[in-house]
């Protein structure tokens, strides 16, 4: 996304809008990439109206130039979807709209929780979107030590999740990250300090450097992201997002954690009794399971701590 054309080249005058998609928000402010007119592909400044909803990177909307440097968004298109989390109060935070994909992002540090990764993956289930889980820093990880990192790693890939392992640092697995990635738009997931900002950035070092809006040292170091932003790549787009520790999903039904949990869900129908809880009824296909193998004594664990969360 270019930068160099100036706002002040069009004329104000004759009320034109145009369309632009979010790229990220400053405050009050956002940053739309044109995608028509004499100013495509670059970016612009521009304020939204106050009875819009709160914009979010990946948003398709119509804007047109409000003064010499910046302009007005008018309207904002259907989403196809939007990716969130409810924070502590209950209240929606989106991340990202118009998505193909999410990548759940894991690290051999900081510690991986199969509790948050399964949050995630109700989530994503329930907009029916693609989810892979992304394990990074393979450089750091040490077969010996990281037992419970290997059996989390176990658990999913044995229950048929896509299960990419990288490293940011040594572009080890890149070349199975990139053909994943390639043709979709993507946003990256996962607590602060995972690599996201790192992967972005080691994925795109040639097309990010090119139009200079983020340089290679920005992520070095205890750089935070504090807010989505949207980056287009040779062959896909990546969608950046600021590192949680919570995963809240207050806002989902019994039957959408349920199907979050696929291995659950398919014998569940088997118990004895409908409101079966798993924990002590006789004739339990789901403790069954357990001693069958056909169920991981984790994600049941993982699947009772959500419906336990839940309003
Ligand atoms: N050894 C190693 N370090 C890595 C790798 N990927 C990232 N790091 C380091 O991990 C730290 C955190 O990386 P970031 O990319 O900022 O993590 P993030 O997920 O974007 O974090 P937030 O923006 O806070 O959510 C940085 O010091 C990176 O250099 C990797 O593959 N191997
Ligand atoms: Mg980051
Ligand atoms: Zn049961």
């Amino acid at each position: 996304m270019k930068n160099g054309k100036k706002l002040s080249q069009l004329s104000l005058m004759d009320e034109k809008s145009y369309s632009g998609r979010i790229v990220t928000h400053y405050g009050n402010q956002l940053e739309v990439e044109v995608l028509n007119g004499p100013l495509e592909g670059t970016t612009q400044r521009c304020h939204q109206r106050s009875n819009m909803t709160t914009l979010v990177t990946g948003d398709l909307v119509t804007w047109k130039p409000d003064s010499t440097n910046t302009g007005i968004v008018m309207s904002q298109a259907d989403r196809c979807n939007v990716f969130g989390r409810y924070d502590s109060e209950g209240r929606f935070k989106p991340l990202a709209s118009n998505l193909d994909c999410v990548l759940v992002v894991i690290a051999a540090t900081p510690k991986a929780y199969l509790n948050l990764v399964d949050r995630y993956l109700v989530a994503i289930r329930k907009l029916e979107l693609d989810a892979f889980i992304l394990l990074n820093k393979v450089d750091l990880i040490d077969a010996n030590k990281d037992q419970s990192l290997q059996r989390m790693m176990q658990i999913y890939s044995d229950l048929g999740y896509p299960i990419l392992k990288v490293s940011a640092k040594s572009r080890l697995g890149f070349e199975a990250l990139e053909k994943q990635l390639t043709g979709l738009t993507t946003v990256l997931v996962g607590q602060s300090g995972v690599g996201k900002s790192s992967l972005i950035n080691q994925l795109g070092s040639y097309e990010l450097a090119k139009v200079g809006n983020l340089s290679k040292n920005k992520y070095k170091g205890t750089h935070t992201t504090t807010t989505s932003r949207l980056y287009h790549l040779e062959n896909f787009d990546l969608i950046d997002s600021p590192g949680i520790r919570e995963f809240g999903l207050t806002k989902v039904t019994k039957q959408e954690v349920l199907n979050g949990f696929p291995e659950i869900q398919s014998l569940a129908s088997n118990c004895k009794f409908r409101n079966c809880s798993h924990r002590n009824e006789p004739s339990c296909a789901i403790r069954e399971g357990l001693n069958s193998g056909a169920i991981f004594q984790e994600r049941l664990d993982s699947y009772q701590n959500i419906l336990g969360t839940l309003d």
